[in-house]
C-alpha cells in the first residue's frame, strides 16, 4: 500500500496522494490490469452521444489544501472505509479529532481543497461518446481547448487535447469519454476525495500544455468533467449530501501524470506557479462556473 509514489518523505505527499487518487496511482500491477484487452468495444446504448460545452467569466484556480473526510465515504477510525488503493485515502494519511472518534481531514494538502483564486479564462469542449467500456479500439473522441491565467495573472496557460486515453490504468476511463454517469466518491472511478457527482460528460485525454505561449509538454494527462455543482455558497468542496444539480460547472484537471508509451507515469506539472511555501504547484485544477452545454442531458442531439 505504501508505495514510494505515496511516500511520506515527499514534501508534496498529500498533493501526490490526491492526484494519484484522482487517476489511480500508476503501480505496475495496476498497469498490468489496465492493459488487458477486451474482446471488442461495446457501443453506448442508444448510439453516439455528442456533447459540446463552453465556459468563461467566473473562472477559479484551486490551490492545494487539506480535504475534510466525509464519514459516508471514509467511515470512522473505529470502522474505516474508503481506503482502496489508488482511489481511496490510506488510513495513515488521515487526521482524527481530539478523542479519535472521527476523521477530520487528510494529513497533507491535496488538489481538492476549499482554497481558490479568481482568474480569467475560457474553454471549448466537444466529446463524442461512442464506446461504452475501456478498449484500445475505442471510438470515443474529444476536442478540447482551455486558456486561463495564474492567480497572480502573471502567467498564461493553454491546454489542448484531441486524443482520449482509451483504457484506464487502474479504474475504467469508459473508453476515454463517459456520459451521464456518477463519478468519484463512492463509485470507485476517480479519487474519493471528490464527492459522488452526476456527470454530463467527462474525458481522460493526452494533452499539450503551453505556459506563456511556449509548449512545455505534449504528453500531459488531461481530465475534464462537466458535473453537478460540488461547491457551496462559500465555495467549499461539499460532501455527497451537498451536491447540487441546479447548477453545473466544469472541472479541468492536469494531475501530476504524463502519458508515456509504457502508460501513465507520475510527473509534476511544470506550472511555473510558486506557492507561498516556495514550492511549484505540481497540478492544475481549474473551475469554470459560467458554462453552456448542448447535447447529452440537454437533449439537442437525441
Ligand atoms: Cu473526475
Amino acid at each position: 500500500m505504501m508505495r514510494s509514489f505515496y511516500g511520506f518523505k515527499h514534501p508534496l505527499a498529500g498533493v501526490v496522494l490526491g492526484m494519484a487518487g484522482l487517476l489511480g496511482a500508476v503501480s505496475q500491477p495496476a498497469l498490468a490490469r489496465g492493459i488487458q484487452l477486451s474482446s471488442g468495444p461495446r457501443a453506448v446504448a442508444g448510439g453516439p452521444l455528442v456533447v459540446t460545452s463552453k465556459g468563461e467569466g467566473d473562472v477559479r484556480w484551486i490551490l492545494p489544501g487539506k480535504r475534510p473526510l466525509d464519514p459516508k465515504i471514509f467511515g470512522t477510525p473505529a470502522a474505516p472505509l474508503g481506503f482502496e488503493p489508488d482511489v481511496g485515502v490510506p488510513i495513515a494519511m488521515r487526521l482524527t479529532n481530539a478523542d479519535g472518534s472521527a476523521w477530520t481531514t487528510t494529513a497533507m494538502p491535496t488538489p481538492f481543497s476549499d482554497k481558490f483564486a479568481r482568474i480569467s479564462g475560457y474553454y471549448a469542449l466537444k466529446t463524442v461518446d461512442v464506446t461504452l467500456d475501456d478498449s484500445p479500439a475505442s471510438k470515443d473522441k474529444v476536442a478540447f481547448s482551455a486558456s486561463f491565467t495564474s492567480p497572480d495573472h502573471n502567467i498564461t496557460y493553454k491546454v489542448t487535447s484531441n486524443r482520449v486515453v482509451p483504457v484506464g490504468p487502474v479504474h475504467t476511463f469508459l473508453g476515454g469519454v463517459g456520459s451521464n454517469f456518477d463519478f468519484h466518491g463512492k463509485t470507485g472511478i476517480g479519487t474519493k476525495l471528490m464527492p459522488t457527482m452526476p456527470t454530463l460528460t467527462t474525458f481522460w485525454g493526452v494533452g499539450t500544455l503551453a505556459v506563456n505561449g511556449t509548449v512545455v509538454a505534449k504528453n500531459r494527462l488531461v481530465h475534464v468533467m462537466v458535473t453537478c455543482s460540488v461547491r457551496d455558497a462559500d465555495y467549499k468542496l461539499v460532501f455527497d449530501d451537498g451536491v447540487d444539480c441546479s447548477h453545473i460547472h466544469t472541472h479541468v484537471i492536469l494531475p501530476n501524470v504524463v502519458v508515456t508509451p509504457n502508460g501513465p507515469m507520475p510527473s509534476p506539472v511544470p506550472t511555473g506557479f510558486i506557492l507561498p511555501n516556495g514550492m511549484e504547484q505540481p497540478f492544475l485544477h481549474i473551475m469554470y462556473e459560467d458554462i453552456k452545454v448542448d447535447g447529452g442531458w440537454a437533449g439537442k442531439h437525441r
